[in-house]
């Protein structure tokens, strides 16, 4: 049994707006009816769940808007935010069950309000660091470690304040796959480190874990995981929006969430992307509930 328990406090976050794709806002739904809650009370942590943040039903948008439902995604985040503020101010670790990969920007804008020098550990097939300039589809999922960076619209990057943001150096991507034309240039800019699934199939998830460890914790106070169902492999996790084949493996994965575990360093997570109407009986918030299962401290012996 874990000998390090947590108050844990689970917020929903039902948007799918980000994604513009139905099916994302139930992910809250099947995480807890796959029992969440139960298993990270069996590690021996407290958890309390805070339920879900409203968003509001909108009609589809206006062709040509730029970017896609921004008014109510920066609304819903702004309140997220506040959430995860609230909830690591008495001593909890915010648990944020998504929802599309938007709701990063909202909770990570929260967890920097109490710790300034955050490292992110982004486990996505995507590196979601488009911005208006360079996005293909308008979907803001596809934009918010850009966000994190200081970069998108004032209405995003101000949530939390401007200087709210994380330092390049210490974020990591793993599992990256699809790389849009404007992102690489913003990534080699940026200096970010990517672990591509080249690099996982080269080193292996060991190697690529103990780098990327070295790296969110290098100058930091906490490290944040932001876990997109759809870094891992779509045979494993079929049920996301925009699944890409030739992902990271159901133990590849488990071996990453064990690592952060064992370093003690995380001090906040989101699991995003579950789209239960696109799942493949239940598959897919079912892995979700297992890797959070390993990031709290569940060992195969
Ligand atoms: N890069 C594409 C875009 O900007 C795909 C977006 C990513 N989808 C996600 N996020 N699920 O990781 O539209
Ligand atoms: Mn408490
Ligand atoms: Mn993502
Ligand atoms: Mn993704």
């Amino acid at each position: 049994l874990a000998t390090n328990q947590r108050d844990i406090s689970l917020i929903g976050v039902p948007l799918q707006l980000g994604a513009d794709r139905a099916g994302v806002e139930l992910g809250p739904h099947a995480l807890r009816t796959s029992n969440i809650q139960q298993r990270l009370e069996y590690l021996g942590h407290r958890v309390h769940d805070t339920g879900d943040i409203h968003v509001n039903r909108l009609d589809p948008c206006a062709p040509g808007e730029k970017l896609k439902y921004l008014a109510e995604i920066a609304r819903v985040n702004a309140e997220l935010a506040q959430r995860v503020a609230a909830e690591m101010r008495r001593g909890h670790f915010p648990l944020v069950i998504g929802g599309d990969h938007s709701v990063a920007i909202g909770t990570i804008k929260g967890v920097l309000q109490h710790v300034n020098r955050l490292g992110v550990i982004w486990f996505d097939a995507h590196p979601d660091v488009n911005t208006e300039e360079t996005t293909g589809s308008g979907n803001i999922h596809g934009m918010s470690l850009a966000v994190m960076l200081g970069y998108g619209h004032k209405s995003l990057i101000s949530i939390g304040g401007e200087q709210a943001k994380i330092n390049p150096r210490n974020v990591v991507i793993i599992g990256a796959r699809s790389i849009d034309p404007g992102e690489r240039i913003f990534l080699r800019e940026q200096g970010i480190r990517v672990f591509t699934m080249h690099e996982i199939d080269k080193y292996g998830m060991r190697a690529v874990m103990d780098e990327a460890m070295e790296r969110v914790t290098d100058g930091t106070d906490g490290v944040h995981l932001s876990l997109d169902l759809d870094g891992m492999d779509p045979q494993e996790a079929p049920g996301v929006g925009t699944p890409v084949s030739g992902g990271i493996t159901y133990r590849e994965s488990h071996y990453a969430m064990e690592t952060l575990y064992e370093s003690g360093a995380l001090v906040s997570a989101e699991i995003v992307e579950v789209n239960p109407m696109l799942d493949i009986g239940n598959k897919t918030a079912r892995a979700a509930v297992e890797l959070a299962g390993s990031v709290f401290g569940e060992r195969i012996l």
